[in-house]
């Protein structure tokens, strides 16, 4: 399950960052994917950590996708979407998959691994017939930490931040008392506290722990700076044409979030593809610095 370098640094107590699959494999469009998941690896490495990307092949869970491996779920045709309650037949039918938020925080803390970092959490999304990511529910009863920019802003942003709530789910501003809205920096939304450095969320997270209420996530929301994000005239006319598109083609289920990016990163001529791995690749940079401060705090 844990590969040969991840292993050594658990073994070791060296800061290790989880890296999601889902957004490789369905979140951006090729070849550029695998660009992609190198440099996010690389962007790890760069802060101190070591990276653990997270998928599913021939029915065997990995931490720590090798180059072979990791071209093999952004390239593969057909590699399924995996959330939690799809792992347990993704491994018995020996299965490839990429690992969404929700699996890779089951697996990264089964492992022992306390940080993650992705681009956007899924949550309620807004079209008629009720639809919520399994993320919100179990980051609600998973201890790690996560850093994203928000939730998706194709999803109804103020439902997800009320369910986050409810769910018991921590949830903090990087250096901000705005809540991220993915490709843009504010989504209008605020976020109860804000935490300013790398040492005071690994602080916050030995907190939690020691408390020991059975509290799960602290989703640490990163913006995109504002000179970075998607131009938000353009993004709210995007949002209209893709909500209205995936209504008109009956897309649903699994399939609406990666129909609604592929739309965007098309329909902005690829500034929202842009977008999309700037601020994923920031969070996987502030992912590993968080990682090093809290393998320098005594548990
Ligand atoms: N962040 C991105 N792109 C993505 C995702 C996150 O920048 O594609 C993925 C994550 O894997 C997340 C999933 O768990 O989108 C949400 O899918 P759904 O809405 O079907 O739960
Ligand atoms: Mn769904």
């Amino acid at each position: 399950m844990v590969g040969d370098e991840v292993a050594l640094a658990l073994a070791h107590g060296r800061p290790l960052v989880a890296l999601e699959s889902t957004l490789i494999a369905h979140g951006l469009p090729r070849p550029r994917n695998l660009a992609v998941a190198r440099e996010l690896g690389a962007a790890v490495r760069a802060a101190g950590a070591t990276p653990a990307t997270i998928g599913v092949l021939d029915g065997k869970v990995v931490v720590g996708l090798d180059d072979d491996q990791l071209t093999r779920i952004a390239l593969g045709e057909d590699v399924p979407k995996l959330s939690v309650r799809d792992i347990p037949f993704a491994v018995s039918t020996k299965s490839d998959g990429a690992t969404t938020v929700a699996s890779t925080a089951a697996i990264a803390h089964r492992v022992g691994i306390g940080v993650f970092a992705t681009g956007g959490l899924g949550g309620v999304h807004r079209d008629a017939a009720y639809d919520e990511s399994a993320d919100l529910q179990l980051l609600g009863r998973t201890p790690i930490t996560i850093v994203c920019a928000g939730v998706k802003s194709i999803l109804d942003v103020p439902a997800t931040l009320e369910r986050l709530e409810s769910l018991s789910v921590l949830v903090a501003g990087y250096r901000t008392d705005r809540f991220p809205g993915f490709y843009l920096a504010d989504s209008g939304h605020q976020v109860p506290w804000t935490l300013d450095n790398p040492a005071q969320v690994a602080a916050a997270a030995a907190a939690r722990d020691a408390l020991g209420f059975g509290l799960g996530a602290i989703v640490l929301a990163n913006p995109i700076p504002v000179d970075r994000q998607l131009d938000p005239v353009l993004h709210d006319r995007v949002l209209a044409e893709a909500l209205a598109g995936a209504a008109a083609q009956g897309v649903t289920g699994k399939d609406i979030t990666p129909y609604l990016l592929a739309y965007f990163h098309e329909a902005t001529g690829g500034g929202s593809l842009e977008v999309n791995i700037d601020l994923v690749s920031r969070n996987a940079t502030l992912a590993a610095q968080i990682a090093v401060a809290a393998a320098g705090t005594p548990a």
